[in-house]
């Protein structure tokens, strides 16, 4: 249409006035959360990783220098800066600096590689992409050199650790020297006025169902009513530590209550680097961990690894499952094995957060996945016509409301390196603002589910095209779309298989091209052997999660019935043919 549309999609005028009257969304930004304990408490605690701790006071004005530090090398309000760190003081600091200068930070995964990143950068013209020189084996400023060749709006790389020698002849930055002297003078001076309450925050990533990543604009004011009716709903106070050991950047761990919770609540935070058992295990005991959070995978992981440790992990109190289904064996096995309370998480980087509260019967903590935090947050469990189901039906969940978007933010037309819409299944012919949400402003969240009478919902299934692989998300339409792009593949189809310790895991079905080149003759491999298949989408530069864990080469798709079917019934019958054996 010619009609512009608003970049960050907000919410209608009378909403915003109802829930400024509510007291759900205030005059307060994230950067004042930090600012306030800072002057509150600025000796207490604040932050633990690695060799690094931090007061309020501490990391407070490190976080004005590196503002300082951002804003000399000429980044500003407004701008997108793609933002690609581990769990780590760099990250805390990095995201609060971002935020005083009311540069918009776009929270990528550590697992995210050059087809994800360079469709951020180019979806919302980043100017700057903020990487670790290393993490976990993998070199970011690699991949940094190779998607800036190709962004001309992406003037600054600027890298925690080392930029070495690609980084160097590239004219990466450090991300140490970029901290004005602490004697240069009082750094808040120099700095722009403040974000306003209203202003977004940051940029939120999708789970995604589509090609295209959808990027979520959340606002300090609806940000921070979801951490204080998170906090509402959660034991976390100023004398707690909360542990992150998942990726910190990703909704839950960040602000179910998560570590803006944490700041927001005076407690300290600690970062695990890496989510294995011995490093978790060792700052549980020694920083005396109270919460922390995981999803299933993790946990299962944690509790297997908690029958023959050392440690002493008395000090944890709750341990938050969410992100995928938790079953009802697993969390049944949190408190007898851990010693702490479960608390379920059913959340999603659009907004609603449902909690189960510790007070709750065990048939509650076990059996569902909670309530909203909210008492402002709508829920409607609706059947494919979008009319209600009775009460106790399975149905579509959708929600609305204070910290709830009420769309994703629309990318520069005729952005590079994004969709090609050549290539079959690369782009979403729909609209995501006009299909994931309704008339009236209600988020589809795509979840199948039941509303209880005691007002608890339990996930069911799934009405989205989406593979939930232990927490990670991922779109069948975007790997089909990369593995359609391999001139040896003439179809593909991506589903979901069943997996004891995943909750589920990818396979992928290939039919090669008909005259497809013969065997490669130097190593004697056919082409489209399943492991070239995989090793292509490596090299393709997708996140390792979403390389399909099984790759079944086949000469057709089954058939079914007469006339045309779509993607989403296909994925079904192989999925079926597939668990039928
Ligand atoms: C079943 N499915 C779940 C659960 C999320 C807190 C916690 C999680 C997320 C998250 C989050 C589930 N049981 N307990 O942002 O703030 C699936 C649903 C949901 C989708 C959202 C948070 N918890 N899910 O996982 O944006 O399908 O957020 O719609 O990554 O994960 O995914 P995401």
């Amino acid at each position: 249409g010619t009609t512009t549309r608003p970049r960050y999609p907000d919410w209608p005028g009378e909403y915003a006035d109802r829930y400024r009257a509510e007291g759900l969304w205030r005059d307060e930004t994230l950067c004042d959360v930090l600012s306030a304990r800072a002057a509150e408490h600025g000796d207490r605690l604040a932050l633990v990783a690695g060799e690094t701790r931090l007061s309020y006071g501490d990391l407070a004005a490190r976080v004005d220098r590196l503002a300082a530090g951002l804003q000399r090398t000429g980044i500003r309000r407004g701008d997108h800066v793609v933002v690609q760190l581990p769990n780590g003081a760099e990250f805390v600091e990095t995201f609060f600096a971002l935020l005083r200068l009311g540069a918009i930070a776009v929270l990528a995964l550590p697992a995210h590689r050059r087809t994800e990143i360079a469709q951020f950068c180019a979806h919302t013209d980043a100017v700057a992409y903020i990487v670790a020189d290393k993490h976990l084996g993998f070199d970011y400023r690699g991949l940094a050199a190779e998607i800036s060749a190709d962004l001309p709006r992406l003037r600054h790389v600027i890298v925690a650790g080392e930029p070495g020698r690609v980084g160097e002849s590239h004219g990466f930055q450090r991300l140490d020297a970029l901290y004005p002297p602490v004697d240069a003078g009082t750094a808040a001076d120099a700095l722009p006025s403040p974000p306003a309450a209203s202003d977004v925050a940051l940029l939120q990533l999708s789970g995604g169902s589509t090609g295209v990543p959808k990027l979520i604009p959340r606002r300090h004011e609806d940000y921070l009513c979801a951490i204080r009716e998170s906090l509402d709903a959660c034991p976390l106070d100023a004398r707690s530590v909360f542990l992150g050991a998942l990726p910190v950047a990703h909704n839950f761990p960040f602000v179910s209550p998560g570590i803006l919770g944490a700041f927001h609540a005076g407690a300290t935070v600690v970062l695990a680097h890496v989510p294995s058992p011995d490093v978790v295990f060792a700052l549980i005991e020694a920083e005396r961990v109270t919460i922390t959070s995981a999803v299933p995978p993790l946990a299962l992981t944690w509790l297997a690894a908690a029958a023959s440790t050392d440690r002493d992990l008395s000090s944890l109190e709750v341990l938050q499952i969410g992100g995928a289904a938790c079953g009802t064996e697993l969390a049944r096995r949190v408190g007898p094995e851990l010693g702490a309370t479960v608390q379920q998480v059913f959340g999603m980087a659009e907004g609603l957060i449902n909690y189960t509260r510790l007070d709750d019967p065990q048939d509650v903590l076990v059996g569902t996945q909670g309530r909203p935090c909210s008492a402002a947050d709508e829920i409607r469990i609706v059947d494919d016509a979008g009319s209600p189901v009775p009460q106790g039906s399975p149905g579509q969940l959708l929600t609305r409301g204070p910290y709830t978007v009420r769309g994703y933010f629309e990318p520069v037309r005729g952005d590079g390196g994004a969709a090609d819409p050549s290539v079959p299944g690369s782009g979403s012919p729909a609209d995501p603002n006009l299909t994931s949400f309704t008339d009236d402003g209600f988020y589809r969240t795509g979840d199948l589910a039941v509303l209880r009478p005691d007002g608890n919902l339990v996930v069911v299934g799934r009405a989205k095209e989406q593979i939930n692989r232990g927490g990670e998300k991922i779109s069948p339409d975007e790997v089909e779309g990369r593995l359609l792009a391999h001139p040896g593949i003439h179809d593909a189809a991506v589903v979901a298989v069943p997996d004891d310790a995943l909750g589920e895991r990818t396979c992928a079905f290939v039919i090669p091209r008909h005259g497809a080149p013969e065997p490669s003759q130097e190593d004697g491999t056919p082409p489209l052997a399943p492991r070239d298949v995989t090793r292509y989408l490596r090299r393709d530069g997708l996140a390792a999660y979403k390389i399909p864990d099984l790759v079944e080469i086949v000469d057709e798709f089954p058939v079914i019935g007469v006339g045309k079917i779509s993607r989403a019934q296909l994925r079904r019958a192989l999925a079926e043919s597939r668990a039928a054996g």
